[in-house]
């Protein structure tokens, strides 16, 4: 059976369905120069904003009563991140987050999405507030909406607490009943001033790259190991979801997913069956769980251990958006001494990469999206994360004329444009991210921003592209009025 045949015999996952063949390959050429903002025509009330977590920017790390996360802890091995760096100064928004709420109102933007730090606000992971880290979060909510920009608050992006791991983590079905514990008292806290929930960031890579290859923290191996922190965050999600309505959160509620369109690394079959493992085991596992209560029939057996009886209906929980990270494809091989036999494998076509690292591919975002339209029809999407790194720590000159970046942004833009011409329901759009920040493993060295950080005196610097992404804003916002 040759790779086609094999494909559409499939019945499973998000493999299956032809999307993208009549899309025109003029799309797919970077734009030499930055298009004019106005060019682009967007619904009214599409919202445009950035994006950042909680550990990757904040610092402060030991400030304020806040307690240690898991990311502290995989820091302190200096083997585990490029350079042995750590985020305890980051970006240095705990002491910036005035300017940094200014910089966002002032490109013209109105949505802000980031996380809450867990261990700052809970320092042993239990029910013991911190007054101080409530107090931060208190003046950004109040900074963010003084300014008139909408706050999107995420709950958990990957950074636990510490405390919680050494109970078990994510391996540990009772840090899902934590983390529900956790989105009740916060609700509680700062609800008031929060129109949109999103509970989880990227669980998929959570529980693959943090618990199976061990690259992110907590640093865990294998597949017994990914696929109990799969089902927990899938559990722990349904479980935050439930205690969120039940603390009588007036703001709407969602989740955010990395979703790749997995490809085969070669017309191989082997290639295209280990694609389809990893299909079901990357956005299989976790969209099926939030949509359908199930997991896909090719990792049923393997997750099963790990399920209880009426875990389903905790999974499966009617949401009002689903946030949609999208970056680049990623092509699977097969492999055998990996879980699923299958990993990373060549990219079967010849795409540019940006920071020597991702390949630029922004017809995968129209697939994408048009799949998970089509297989979970879900009231309301959102892309709330896309973005563009460069390599380096320079904060002047070529970085800041970044170019790339825009080309990058708006050709995401127009295969966002002709998804939602294709019917798939997405209302908005966050670049990620608002400022160079500590990517995780990678240490400080990929540059996300918006906004240059001056590693030295933590001063910012608007890119080129900060501007150009605020005037498109700003086109939209006038057409509204
Ligand atoms: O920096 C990360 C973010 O924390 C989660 N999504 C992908 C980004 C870029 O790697």
């Amino acid at each position: 059976m040759n790779i086609r045949s094999f494909l559409t015999l499939s019945r499973r996952g998000l493999l299956r369905l032809p999307a993208v063949a009549a899309l025109p390959p003029a799309l797919l050429h970077p734009d030499p120069l930055p298009p004019d903002p106005a060019s682009f025509n967007f619904p009214p009330g599409f919202a445009f904003g950035v994006s950042t977590s909680a550990y990757q920017i904040e610092g402060a790390v030991r400030e304020d009563g806040r307690g240690d996360s898991i990311w502290d802890e995989f820091c302190h091995n200096p083997c585990r991140v490029k350079g042995g760096q750590n985020a305890n100064i980051a970006a240095g928004h705990y002491h910036h987050m005035p300017e940094d709420v200014a910089l966002i109102a002032d490109a013209g933007l109105r949505n802000y999405r980031f996380s809450v730090s867990w261990p700052r606000l809970f320092p042993d992971g239990g029910s013991r507030p911190n007054p101080k880290g409530f107090a931060f979060y208190d003046r950004l909510l109040d900074a963010l909406l003084t300014k008139g920009v909408t706050p999107w608050l995420t709950l958990y992006h990957w950074d636990l607490p510490q405390a919680l791991q050494a109970k078990g983590g994510w391996t540990s079905r009772d840090t899902a009943v934590r983390l529900a514990e956790f989105a009740y008292l916060t609700s509680r806290a700062l609800g008031d001033r929060v129109p949109n929930w999103l509970v989880m960031n990227e669980t998929a890579v959570h529980a693959y790259i943090g618990h199976c290859l061990g690259y992110h923290a907590p640093g865990l191996t294998g597949q017994d190991n990914w696929f109990a922190a799969l089902h927990h965050l899938n559990l722990g999600q349904g479980m935050a979801i439930e205690a969120l309505r039940a603390s009588g959160a007036k703001g709407r509620i969602g989740t955010v997913a990395a979703c790749e369109p997995i490809r085969p690394s070669s017309p191989a079959l082997e290639d295209a069956q280990a694609a389809e493992r990893f299909d079901a085991a990357w956005n299989g596992a976790v969209l099926e769980p939030l949509f359908f209560g199930s997991y896909p029939e090719l990792i049923a057996a393997d997750i099963a251990p790990h399920v209880r009886s009426g875990d389903a209906g905790i999974m499966a929980q009617p949401i009002d958006m689903l946030g949609i990270n999208y970056y680049s494809r990623l092509n699977i091989a097969h492999n055998p001494a990996y879980p699923l036999s299958a990993y990373f494998g060549a990219n079967p076509r010849r795409s540019p990469y940006f920071a020597g690292g991702w390949p630029i591919e922004p017809d995968g975002l129209y697939e994408i999206l048009t799949r998970i339209q089509h297989r979970y029809s879900p009231r309301e999407m959102f892309i709330s994360e896309n973005g563009f790194a460069t390599v380096g720590t320079d904060t002047s000159g070529a970085p800041l004329d970044d170019v790339a970046r825009i080309s990058y942004i708006a050709q995401h833009l127009r295969f966002l444009r002709r998804a939602m011409d294709s019917g798939a329901n997405v209302s908005g759009y966050f670049v990620w991210s608002l400022l160079d920040s500590f990517e995780w493993n990678d240490g400080m060295k990929w540059h996300f921003g918006l906004v240059a950080v001056d590693p030295v005196t933590l001063e910012r610097i608007p890119k080129r592209s900060c501007h150009w992404y605020g005037a498109l804003a700003c086109a939209h916002e006038a057409m509204r009025i």
